[in-house]
């Protein structure tokens, strides 16, 4: 907990003496509590061990300004017909769930054929996770988060008996796609098939009845319309990897200012809520910071985080940011995350594809907006 110092605490306000807000402490749950929100009356409940009653100012303390309308207070999902949908375009696959099969094929001591009861009776219930695609241009829409009911890969695997000298899985799917990852990551506890999505099974265009979730990897590794595993010995080059794109797809560090809008307009002296969503690889977010003057200095920003696996889940974040005082003009704002390595977003030029191409992007989103005088 050696971040708590720098990170536990959070100034809402500005001034003399500002109220100190219990905020995001590392890769935990951290919907801040509502006690703990800087009303006029919480605004003791939570100060850092150093301050006093006395050097808080007392009674010359300025009213502090009360949180503006908005702040997440928990993760978000993205509703089904909200989720983005990606495919190669030969058609969404149609299929008849009472014949569906998944095979489980090649170097196993059992080839698998299992229908989609067989799937249901090994579910080990739902579980949040984020998907992203690898084109997913910086402050894209090419990214959502559901809550899946998944069977683990790996007890599949387990029943159909590995043999030796297997390297990869190559996963095909009804439309035609294909792709693979390797042994190690289809063995992850957390390496998921799914069948339904926040509640529902599966919808059509995410792949009914089963696709794959894989933790710390592009969208492109992850197939919908999943008909076959093979368990190989060879590597294997997908559909997308065929042309140019990363084999490893690793989830490169990433965050989306979502509020404000681009050229929203306030007023000196407002707190303006600046929040979006930063999402990683296998290592997670640790840390997003918000700049109000185009990068030139950084703020830590509060951390909302899924309670389970939130490394595999989008972290929100939000910052407020006090106006009061400020000139009047254009602001430019910035987000930046770090994820669990230390890999920190830099740079903000945008190339081939939205700089996606081959290996998904990490360049840093910005957004302008105006302050006006005060009428
Ligand atoms: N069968 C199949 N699976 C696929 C694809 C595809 O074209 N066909 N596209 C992949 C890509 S590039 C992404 S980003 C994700 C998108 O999943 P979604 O459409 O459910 O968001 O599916 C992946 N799985
Ligand atoms: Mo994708």
């Amino acid at each position: 907990m050696k971040r708590l110092d720098r990170r536990a605490f959070l100034r809402v306000s500005a001034g003399g003496a500002a109220a100190l807000v219990l905020a995001a402490c590392g890769r935990q749950t951290t919907q801040p509590p509502s006690s703990a929100l800087p009303t006029s009356t919480a605004s003791t409940a939570a100060r850092p061990p150093t301050a006093t009653a006395e050097s808080m100012g007392g009674n010359a303390v300025a009213p502090t300004p009360t949180l503006p309308d908005g702040v997440p207070t928990e993760v978000r999902i993205t509703p089904n017909d909200e989720f983005y949908e990606v495919d190669i375009g030969r058609g969404q696959p149609k299929i008849d769930p009472d014949t569906y099969r998944l095979r489980i094929t090649g170097l196993v001591e059992r080839e698998l054929e299992l229908s989609l009861d067989e799937l249901r009776r090994r579910s080990a219930g739902a579980h949040m996770r984020t998907m992203e695609c690898i084109s997913n241009p910086v402050g894209g829409n090419l990214i959502g988060n559901a809550v899946w009911e998944v069977i683990p890969l790996r007890e599949l695997l387990e029943e159909a008996g590995v043999k030796p000298g297997a390297v990869e899985i190559i996963t095909r799917a009804a439309d035609g796609f294909h792709t693979s990852v390797p042994l190690d990551t289809a063995l992850d506890p957390l390496a998921y098939l799914a069948i339904s999505m926040n509640g529902e099974p599966l919808p059509r265009g995410h792949g009914f009845p089963v696709r794959c979730l894989w933790p710390g990897r592009y969208g492109m590794k992850q197939p919908k319309w999943l008909v076959e595993i093979e368990v190989t010995d060879q590597p294997h080059t997908g559909y997308w990897e065929q042309q140019g794109w990363s084999n490893d797809a690793f989830i490169k560090v990433n965050s989306q200012i979502e509020l404000p809008g681009d050229q929203e307009r306030f007023t000196v002296g407002e707190q303006v809520l600046i929040s979006g969503r930063a999402f990683a690889g296998r290592s997670g977010v640790q840390r997003v910071e918000v700049s109000t003057d185009n990068g030139e200095t950084w703020h830590d920003a509060n951390l909302v985080q899924a309670p389970e696996h939130p490394e595999l889940v989008w972290t929100i974040w939000w910052y407020v940011w006090d106006t009061r005082g400020m000139p009047t003009g254009r602001y430019v704002l910035k987000a930046r995350a770090t994820d669990g390595e230390g890999n920190t977003q830099e740079g903000t030029r945008s190339g081939l594809f939205g700089d996606t191409f081959p290996d998904g992007t990490s360049l840093i989103h910005a957004r302008a907006i105006f302050l006006d005088e005060t009428s």
